[in-house]
């Protein structure tokens, strides 16, 4: 195990965690590969940070003091729970190398890279004051100090995750700071500048024939979905809220795919408030029979941990439990997997999801006592717990008659789908690379003409949206350490 990053651990033996399986998984093929950069965990979205930004109790260019909701934070709060569970003792801990220029290029547009490179706070209003727009930069997606970096960071990652799956040499490889399936090919979107998933999976479409990609974060996985639109080679599901004005406004049931692509894209609308034994049955049902149907090589799983309830953006009601009941459910059908990050803005929670979640791909059982080593045990006040109560905030407004009718809607889709594509990697055509280049470029039209549509309809939107985040800010500035 390479653990270089990590120091010497002193904690006392009842914070660990217990293996679920006797003595030390002498029997388990599982093999768990984490991959963290702790530079990740630094970086600061920041709004209007620009020369004239006006930010509360903030000087021009302090991104710490800012409303943006998106705290990469969170990512050393989830490590720190991880360590001090004694996680890290379980699996091999990997510091990924950052991605390069070459590989964001491998779905991003070369302007679009350029853009993301050259970008600063510093340079923002004078040198790229008139392109920001071009690139969907704004409050949503704001330019912030070490930009380039931290997108090279989280997509290195994912991209190193995945490396290790196409060796074969580990069956489940984690990266929390990855998931950012908003971003698209010539934009960013929703808090995401690089799609390291999309770039994932066309690593993984190099050694897998079939790649399944679900999606439990509360938005619509559209970049995602986007990306692999007309393709049978990588099916994407995206369980979401999906109502007038919530973002993205995509992830319809109708949006099914099209071309080789139809019937291979899968969108689960929800409505506020579902509770954990509506959404965990609803999971289970649509995702066994998608993987009887599909029968995937490879799977990757964003968990965004908006869709947990008590999220500062979300609005749903899952419990920890619950949300680690569809990473079990998946798990539990050994196929190699790639679990990634996502959304998630109230971080405490985040942090306990996605570590308990560690824990369930480890089969080990957590102490629900936070362990009192934490460097930043004040962010689990008050009771300290790693399964707090989440329910309660919204009423469920998703009736048993809807979700029967949904899970109908979707199955209907799902008979479409009479046997896997066949096609096996030992039977590729010798002209593989020319087949995939192929499929590339038909891809990269759709993507064009998307992003001319896209484009159209942006010069005609008047967007006087605004969030008003302050009192969450306020309460989030509460809860931030001095992280220097
Ligand atoms: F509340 C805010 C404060 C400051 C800046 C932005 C926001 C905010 C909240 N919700 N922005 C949103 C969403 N954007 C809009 C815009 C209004 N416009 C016309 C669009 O509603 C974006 C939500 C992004 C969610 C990202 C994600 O959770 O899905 C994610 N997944 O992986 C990484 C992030
Ligand atoms: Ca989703």
């Amino acid at each position: 195990m390479n653990s270089s990053t990590f120091t010497t651990d002193t904690r006392s033996r009842s914070s660990r965690a217990q293996l679920a399986s006797t003595h030390i998984r002498p029997h388990s093929k599982t093999r768990v590969a984490y991959f963290h950069n702790k530079d990740v965990g630094s970086f600061h979205y920041g709004v209007g940070t620009g020369v004239g930004a006006v930010c509360k109790g903030a000087s021009v260019y302090d991104t710490k003091k800012t409303g943006h909701p998106m705290k990469p934070h969170r990512l050393t709060l989830t490590n720190d729970l991880v360590i001090n569970y004694g996680l890290h003792e379980l699996m091999d801990v990997y510091c990924p190398r950052m991605a390069t220029e070459a590989e964001l290029l491998e779905f991003h547009e070369s302007d679009y890279v350029n853009f993301l490179k050259k970008i600063t706070p510093q340079n923002r209003d004078t040198e790229f004051a008139d392109v920001l727009g071009n690139f969907n930069f704004g409050d949503d997606c704001p330019v912030f100090d070490g930009l380039w970096d931290f997108c090279r960071i989280y997509t290195g990652a994912s991209l190193a995750a995945a490396q290790k799956l196409c060796m074969k040499d580990m069956e489940i490889c984690v990266n929390w700071s990855g998931g950012l399936h908003h971003a698209k090919s010539y934009e960013a979107s929703g808090f995401c500048y690089v799609n390291d998933i999309v770039l994932a999976i066309r690593q993984l479409l190099k050694y897998y024939v079939r790649v399944l990609y679900i999606d439990i974060d509360i938005h619509h996985g559209d970049g995602v979905q986007e990306a692999f639109y007309c393709t049978d080679r990588v099916m994407t599901v995206s369980f979401h809220k999906y109502e007038p004005g919530f973002f993205p406004g995509t992830g319809d049931t109708t949006e099914i795919g099209s071309e080789l692509g139809k019937y291979y894209s899968i969108n689960v609308p929800l409505k506020n408030g579902i509770d954990d034994d509506s959404y965990v049955n609803l999971f289970r049902t649509i995702m066994t029979e998608v993987k009887d149907r599909y029968q995937p090589s490879v799977i990757v799983l964003q968990c965004g941990a908006d869709s947990l309830g008590l999220d500062r953006l979300g609005a749903f009601n899952l419990s920890i439990k619950a949300h680690g009941d569809c990473v079990k459910i998946i798990k539990s059908w050994q196929i190699p997997l790639l679990v990634l990050g996502g959304g998630g803005y109230t971080i405490h929670n985040v942090a306990r999801c996605w570590a308990y979640e560690t824990s369930v791909l480890l089969d080990a059982n957590l102490p629900n006592e936070i362990p009192g080593e934490s460097k930043y045990l004040d962010f689990f006040e008050p009771d300290y717990k790693l399964h707090p109560h989440l329910v309660g905030r919204v009423d469920n407004q998703n009736t048993k008659t809807d979700l029967k009718r949904l899970t109908e809607v979707i199955f209907e889709q799902l008979r479409h789908l009479d046997g896997a594509p066949v096609i096996q990697m030992q039977e590729l055509p010798d002209g593989i690379a020319e087949y995939l280049q192929e499929a590339d470029e038909e891809l990269a039209d759709t993507r064009e003409d998307q992003r001319a549509n896209k484009r159209m309809k942006r010069s005609k939107a008047h967007d006087n949206e605004f969030f008003d985040g302050d009192s969450d800010q306020e309460q989030d500035e509460e809860n931030t350490m001095d992280l220097d």
